[in-house]
């Protein structure tokens, strides 16, 4: 058995924690873990005008938006984010450029998502930033580790295969698609997921399996390998996903690797796959969706961007980032601003309760999924129904600058995360592997059928149902270990349908 989610976390490095630094501007929040003599570091800027105005006031938001309709809600924030950040840009982008000439900051993204820009930035940069006009906040940036990408496929697909799958023709299922109770879906309401986009985050990736293939999805304002930025969007040749660290479309990357499983394929297989390669066993939870496939370690803002204007509909990220410290505000500004745009955002709770990895209470749980609200953090039991001793537990604390909840209730839910098969890199359903990675994708299949089902729910919604059909285990009520308790397809896919919208 390998514990996929511990692996992950390798890949993150982690903050050194330097002294406040002093003679900050009054006016500009400096993140402590920025070093103001460093002659070059990564970081992300905020400025004042942000969309959601103060640390508490997504729940807020959230009230107000009420029974709108969730194609409404994400067409008014998009506008108001990329309003904000044009009035915001426009009045310092002739000083950042200055900036820039002077080779005193370098490698400027700007952000909608949060109203805001990443670069790297020299001494005198940092100091230049400071300067600017409406700039409220310094973030210390996470730089992404550098992962060399041998051939693992092709970039892209010539051809999207028809997709093998129809129910009639299902055969057999692994267990935990029973357990998640997929199949009764399928069979009671005929939805598998259609008119879905599940955007998975990982480190690798192979296209070209027959169970992903038949899935994944086709920007189709792009032409693929041709060099060409055809959409406009800023990417170039993002056919089916993007690499933002690398800014390439190749998503190949067998970084996670271990017992002939890619994570990032397994963890796709599990929401889309259709058929294991050339049998009539079903392995995804919603067959009919479409799935693709993003890489991103220092670039959150520019993957969730991406995604929301793809038309994501989950976000499913199977990682845990130890020690962000301050950093911590920044993901989860994004993420609340992403669930604003529609989006659900979900993530594993981590593997750290037991073994060499083992942190305590209350950080157990880590960036992602340790952030309230904004992200469903999944944990998860085995087919006996107990919980692996692994499963990280909750509450999370957040003390930050911005963020001040104080405890927070964690897990939200649980799936499952024990022995679950894997597809292999020919996708023959092959290897069981253990670990919260697994779980949270069995939550984003779940949230697929149910936006198949009812498309106009709001994330919070969603969340809503999933609270009101959650099975209660573990001890009564909502627990440490469980969340809300385990959820299951046929239920939350029943509520949604009944939702009126
Ligand atoms: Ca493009
Ligand atoms: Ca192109
Ligand atoms: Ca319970």
């Amino acid at each position: 058995m390998v514990k996929l989610n511990q692996v992950l976390v390798a890949s993150f490095v982690v903050f050194s924690c330097a002294s406040q630094p002093s003679g900050s501007p009054d006016n500009v929040w400096l993140d402590p873990a920025l070093d103001l003599r460093a002659s070059s570091q990564s970081v992300v800027v905020w400025f004042e005008n942000q969309y959601l105005r103060s640390g508490d006031s997504f729940l807020e938001k959230t009230r107000e938006l009420d029974g709108k309709r969730r194609s409404v809600v994400k067409k008014e924030v998009l506008m108001a984010l990329k309003t904000l950040s044009d009035a915001s840009f426009g009045k310092i982008e002739d000083q950042l450029n200055a900036l820039e000439k002077q080779n005193d900051v370098r490698a400027v993204k700007r952000h909608w998502i949060i109203n805001g820009f990443s670069c790297v930035a020299s001494e005198e940069g940092l100091k230049g930033i400071m300067e600017l006009e409406g700039v409220a906040k310094i973030f210390l940036k996470q730089l992404s580790s550098n992962v060399s990408n041998p051939d693992m496929g092709p970039e892209f697909l010539e051809e999207i295969p028809e997709t093998r799958f129809s129910i009639e023709q299902v055969e057999s299922y692994p267990w935990n698609i029973k357990k998640i109770r997929a199949p009764e879906v399928w069979n009671s309401y005929k939805i598998v997921g259609e008119g879905t986009l599940n955007v998975v985050h990982d480190f690798g990736f192979k296209l070209d399996i027959p169970p992903l293939a038949e899935t994944i999805y086709v920007n189709e304002d792009e032409i693929p390998g041709n060099n060409v930025d055809d959409d406009n969007n800023g990417y170039i040749d993002d056919y089916h996903g993007y690499d933002f660290d690398k800014e390439t479309a190749s998503v190949n990357n067998p970084f996670i690797r271990r017992a002939s499983v890619i994570h990032g394929n397994a963890c796709a297989a599990m929401i889309s796959g259709t058929f294991a390669t050339k049998t009539s066993q079903a392995i995804g939870i919603a067959p009919g969706s479409k799935w693709a496939p993003v890489i991103s370690s220092a670039n959150i803002e520019q993957a969730v961007e991406w995604a929301i204007e793809q038309g994501a509909d989950t976000y499913s990220m199977s990682f845990s980032q130890p020690n962000l410290g301050e950093f911590r505000t920044h993901w989860r500004k994004v993420m609340e601003h992403g669930t604003l745009c529609g989006v659900v955002f979900i993530s594993g709770a981590g593997n750290f309760a037991a073994g060499p990895n083992a942190a305590p209470i209350p950080v157990q749980m880590r960036n992602p999924e340790d952030i309230p609200h904004a992200v469903l953090g999944v944990a998860g039991i085995g087919e006996d129904g107990v919980r692996p001793v692994f499963s990280s537990q909750g509450p999370v604390e957040w003390n930050t600058h911005y963020y001040k909840d104080g405890r927070v209730n964690k897990p939200d839910f649980a799936t499952l995360n024990y022995r679950i098969s894997c597809v292999d890199p020919e996708g023959n359903l092959s290897n069981t592997a253990g670990g919260n990675s697994f779980a949270g994708p069995h939550m984003a299949g779940i949230v697929s059928l149910m936006f198949s089902a009812n498309q106009e729910l709001l994330p919070w919604e969603v969340k809503e149902i999933l609270v009101k059909t959650a099975q209660d285990i573990g001890d009564p009520g909502f627990d440490f270990q469980s969340g809300h308790g385990f959820v299951n397809a046929f239920d939350a896919v029943s509520a949604a349908l009944k939702w009126r919208k």
